[in-house]
């Protein structure tokens, strides 16, 4: 006899942990064809939005994450470079749209936003590449509501800050702010009106309640973020994370898959790691409910799936790229 559906409760409620660990073990078939059921029933089946990053400043960079790059606290190969100049930041969006992005996000090796001069350059960039008819993006650290306020008038659309991980395994990652000071910040974003784009990283060595507790974190935010990037750890020489163990497959599908099925009205990302996937990960993961990518050679300080392969790809599987959403008119 063909067992009973397990089917999900409504999105609008808020599932509690074990809930959640539920959808996540279920059979990955099951799994995946609820998560396309719902993908399907809220999201253009083959729309793909494409956000391309550009790392405005690097390096040198205070906190201890220990995935990353541009910690000073690791000893990598990454040059520290100070904050771009407007033009060649306004240059990269030009191509970056060319590309085929509708998105543009700008990252910075800080802490934190300073009310300083860099913050105003930071905020004329904002000004630049929305006017280019581009989805503006940020992800500068901390933040204060203040200083959200004053992206969102510059035309900012989303604000990039990640939970990272659960809660519990968060100060195996990083000890240098807490995980409620990121809860802070995305209030702050909240606050002034701006769209959150929040998500974490898979691989870093936790565990499968891990990831579950981190989805669960996503899900449970008073607003749940309109962009998820799920990133895969990228791993770097010079990090404490350098020879971590990659992540199994089928736990990108199943966090892709989970976080549809959370948050079924929300852009899923298939973010960092993509280059280290197979065309046949990729696909499940889009199939899973995944509408989302980073375009183009660069993440911010490594390699990205390149434009060509993307292309191919996305051909094959018949996806597209969405055209910007954004309302601004053209002014170049
Ligand atoms: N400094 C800001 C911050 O930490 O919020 C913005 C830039 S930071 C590089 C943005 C996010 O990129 C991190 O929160 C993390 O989720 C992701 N990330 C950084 N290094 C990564 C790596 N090696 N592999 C995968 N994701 C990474
Ligand atoms: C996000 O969740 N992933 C992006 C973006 N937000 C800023 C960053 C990925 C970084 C991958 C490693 C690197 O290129 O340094
Ligand atoms: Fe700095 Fe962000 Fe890298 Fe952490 S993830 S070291 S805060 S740039």
């Amino acid at each position: 006899m063909k067992p009973m559906p397990t089917s999900t409760p409504k999105s609008t409620t808020v599932l509690s942990r074990e809930e959640v660990a539920k959808i996540y073990r279920r059979p990955l078939l099951e799994l995946v064809f609820e998560a396309a059921q719902i993908h399907r029933a809220h999201h253009e089946n083959y729309d793909v939005q494409c956000s391309s990053l550009l790392n405005i400043k690097s390096g040198s960079c205070p906190e201890d994450c220990t995935y990353c790059s541009q910690s000073a606290h690791n000893d990598t190969s990454l040059e520290s470079e100070p904050l771009m100049e407007l033009d060649a930041v306004v240059r990269a969006a030009k191509n970056a749209q060319k590309n085929g992005a509708d998105r543009f996000c700008m990252g910075a090796a800080w802490r934190g936003v300073a009310d300083n001069k860099e913050f105003d350059q930071v905020i004329d960039m904002v000004k630049e590449v929305k006017s280019l008819g581009l989805e503006t993006c940020a992800t500068l650290g901390l933040m204060n509501e203040e200083q959200a306020h004053k992206l969102k008038e510059a035309g900012l659309d989303y604000y990039n800050h990640n939970l990272d991980t659960s809660r519990d395994y968060y100060d195996k990652v990083i000890t240098t702010r807490t995980y409620d000071d990121r809860l802070d910040t995305l209030s702050a974003v909240r606050a002034a009106g701006l769209k959150t784009c929040c998500g974490g990283i898979l691989g870093l060595g936790e565990s499968e309640d891990d990831r579950i507790n981190l989805l669960h974190e996503l899900h449970s935010l008073e607003t749940v973020p309109e962009s998820v990037p799920i990133n895969a750890l990228v791993p770097i020489e010079g990090t404490p994370l350098e020879t971590t163990e990659p992540l199994a497959w089928d736990q990108m599908v199943r966090c892709v898959a989970t976080a549809r099925i959370l948050m079924p009205q929300s852009k899923v990302r298939l973010s960092a790691g993509r280059k280290s996937m197979t065309d046949e990960g990729q696909t499940l993961c889009f199939l899973a409910g995944a509408n989302s990518i980073f375009l183009g050679d660069k993440l911010l300080t490594t390699d990205n799936a390149t434009v060509t392969d993307d292309t191919q790809l996305f051909d094959k599987l018949g996806l597209k790229p969405i055209v910007s959403a954004c309302e601004t008119t053209f002014t170049v």
